[in-house]
């Protein structure tokens, strides 16, 4: 019917009519999941769901892979129910096929109408594995995340596209250089990315959450006390200074040092929102189930905590830990016991003697104790390897069971370095030809990836423990670790990285070690890697030792195995059973084959 005459009849139609004025971009940021979120600012923080994450829920991660996607959703049906906001989703995991999982799981919640009322936030440190995810989400979810680790052309291009699909995006405070840590390099980092996002791409700066990085605090390594200081404080120059943009971070990442203890952490956290919301965070990645809030932290926790989180002593770390102990002791009822005598370790054999002084970082009686141990032992060497090594050893043992926290660990390690401090004249004086010594290990974290806490603790521990340290820093493409190391002449390689992508780039890096026809040993550490994934992708391509470590505790006393020929060769056999009973389990292997003779007769025939 859309002949002239009936266009004819609309003038008269649409006469004195006015004209649609279209809705004005929100002033505000808006999300929607099926239904909206708009972030007025009533809305003082946006809450958003952690648990949905693979790399930081075992519970979770156990789900998805047994593929009982029914329970997986209910975590995230339970974190709404809660009060979670908005929900993050990550499948970030060397065994898992991080897009296929995504895409599974971001499907089902569609169809489970009480989880897809909110708005997801897709976590992934791949791309395609975000790209995958804003094709299942309708409505207008979270990129987590972009940055500007790989320079300003892949973030524009990034950054295009999320705008395409009219999505809100986390940015990192990461550059070329590697992650932000002080609050100057934050401000400087996301200042340059607003003005990229606003001038550049046409972004709404209600689109833009900056994440300026939640790092550890309390680690025992006192660079770090300043952290969470230096992120309350980037937040409100962000604030202020960028005007629509929002602030968001990790916030369980804050409290790592104390895993094993949840009221600590959980305390910790109510500190730090407290403190980050008044000046500015407007959201945050968080557990919703937490259950402590800030009003009801008890007066002397709360003082302790509010030392660690604003740096406000330098003992804070020493003292929260003391609490914390104090408080297990409490929990697990052998509260109002009297002390054991303070000394009374005094007493004990100086084998004991030793290995306690080393667990409790105690290095007041090492003099006495290392020159009482001397005798007993045919060279130095040995009491390092005997009850140092031991001591060392069980520290390790009980952080990997929770029982100890990361500072301690590294008081530990600072104990060990008085003490090798003390034997090494001795230990120089009884060299002869070919003897043991501490040896040279390269650390690097590998390309793609600026997260290098971890690697530097590790580099605390081995200094502390004799080794020298050829610290490669961030972002190292595998030819320079060939390079260096063979310039070097190291005697072992450390490689770390805490995102999924760097345990591909760890597979390759150690391809090339092998095809330079090197034949140092590997070790392989970082919040993604697994013995797992070491067994199934990373040893079968290096002839040479490639070992998996859980923590940093670990890291000098496996190195001082791969130095001693004979604990080296024990240590090889122990991994290669070890990694073939996990290659078996994987299933991977178990591929049914046919004989040669079968398989020839099935080649292809053209003709
Ligand atoms: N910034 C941005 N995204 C992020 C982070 C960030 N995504 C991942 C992470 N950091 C935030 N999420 C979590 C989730 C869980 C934990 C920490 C951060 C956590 N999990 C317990 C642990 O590891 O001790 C595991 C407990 C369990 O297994 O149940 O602490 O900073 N943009």
């Amino acid at each position: 019917g859309t002949t002239d005459a009936y266009i004819a009849e609309y003038p008269a139609l649409v006469k004195g009519a006015k004209p649609h004025v279209p809705a004005l971009a929100p002033d505000c940021m808006w999300l929607s999941g099926l239904e909206l979120l708009e972030v007025k600012p009533e809305i003082n923080f946006v809450n958003v769901g952690e648990r949905c994450n693979v790399a930081g829920s075992r519970k979770f991660l156990r789900l998805v892979n047994e593929k009982k996607y029914d329970e997986a959703l209910s975590i995230a049906r339970q974190q709404v129910e809660d009060g979670a906001l908005v929900i993050d989703v990550n499948m970030d995991d060397g065994l898992l096929d991080a897009k296929t999982e995504m895409t599974t799981f971001l499907n089902l919640i569609m169809s489970e109408p009480e989880i897809a009322r909110v708005p997801v936030m897709i976590d992934s440190s791949k791309w395609e594995v975000i790209e995958a995810g804003l094709k299942c989400l309708q409505g207008k979810s979270i990129v987590n995340s972009i940055s500007l680790k790989e320079g300003e052309d892949v973030f524009l291009e990034h950054a295009r596209i999320i705008r395409q699909y009219g999505a809100a995006a986390v940015v990192m405070a990461f550059d070329e250089k590697g992650q932000a840590d002080t609050a100057a390099r934050k401000i400087e980092v996301c200042e340059r990315a607003y003005r990229l996002l606003v001038d550049k791409v046409g972004f709404n700066p209600h689109d833009i959450i900056f994440d300026p990085n939640v790092l550890a605090v309390a680690t025992g390594i006192e660079e770090h006390n300043n952290y969470a200081v230096d992120f309350i404080e980037a937040t409100a120059w962000i604030k202020k200074n960028l005007p629509g943009a929002h602030i968001s971070g990790g916030v369980s990442n804050l409290s790592f040092s104390f895993r094993g203890n949840n009221y600590i952490r959980e305390a910790m956290h109510a500190v730090f929102l407290y403190h980050a919301i008044q000046r500015g965070m407007d959201m945050g990645i968080v557990n919703p189930g937490t259950s402590v809030l800030y009003s009801d932290i008890p007066t002397d926790v709360l003082e302790k905590i509010e030392d660690v989180v604003l740096n406000r002593r330098p003992d804070a770390a020493e003292r929260l830990i003391e609490l914390a102990e104090s408080l297990k002791a409490t929990m697990s009822g052998t509260a109002g016991q009297p002390a054991a005598k303070q000394d009374a370790w005094r007493e004990e054999s100086v084998q004991e003697r030793l290995k306690y002084a080393l667990m409790k970082g105690i290095g007041d009686f090492l003099e006495q104790d290392l020159a009482e141990a001397l005798p007993l032992y045919d060279k130095a060497v040995d009491v390092i390897e005997g009850p140092l090594m031991d001591g060392m050893n069980y520290v390790g043992e009980l952080f990997g069971a929770g029982k100890m926290f990361l500072p301690q660990v590294v008081k530990t390690a600072r104990t060990m370095k008085k003490a090798v401090a003390i034997l090494q004249p001795i230990i120089e004086s009884e060299k002869v030809e070919g003897s043991a010594a501490a040896g040279k290990v390269l650390l690097a974290t590998v390309k793609g990836d600026v997260h290098d806490i971890g690697k530097n603790i590790v580099a605390v521990v081995m200094a502390c423990n004799g080794y020298d340290i050829v610290d490669l820093g961030v972002m190292v493409p595998a030819e320079t670790i060939v390079q260096r190391a063979i310039e070097e002449k190291v005697d072992m390689i450390g490689l770390s990285g805490l995102i999924t992508p760097s345990l591909e780039e760890m597979a390759h890096v150690a391809l090339e070690l092998e095809k330079a026809g090197l034949d140092i040993p590997l070790l392989i550490g970082g919040a993604t890697t697994s013995k797992m994934h070491t067994a199934l992708k990373i040893a079968p391509v290096y002839h040479a030792p490639v070992v998996h470590l859980k923590d940093a505790s670990q890291n000098a006393s496996v190195a001082s195995k791969l130095l001693n020929p004979q604990l080296k060769a024990e240590l090889v056999n122990e991994l290669n059973s070890e990694y073939e009973v996990l290659r078996e389990k994987s299933g991977l292997l178990k591929r049914e084959t046919v004989s040669l003779e079968e398989a020839q007769k099935n080649k292809l025939n053209l003709f």
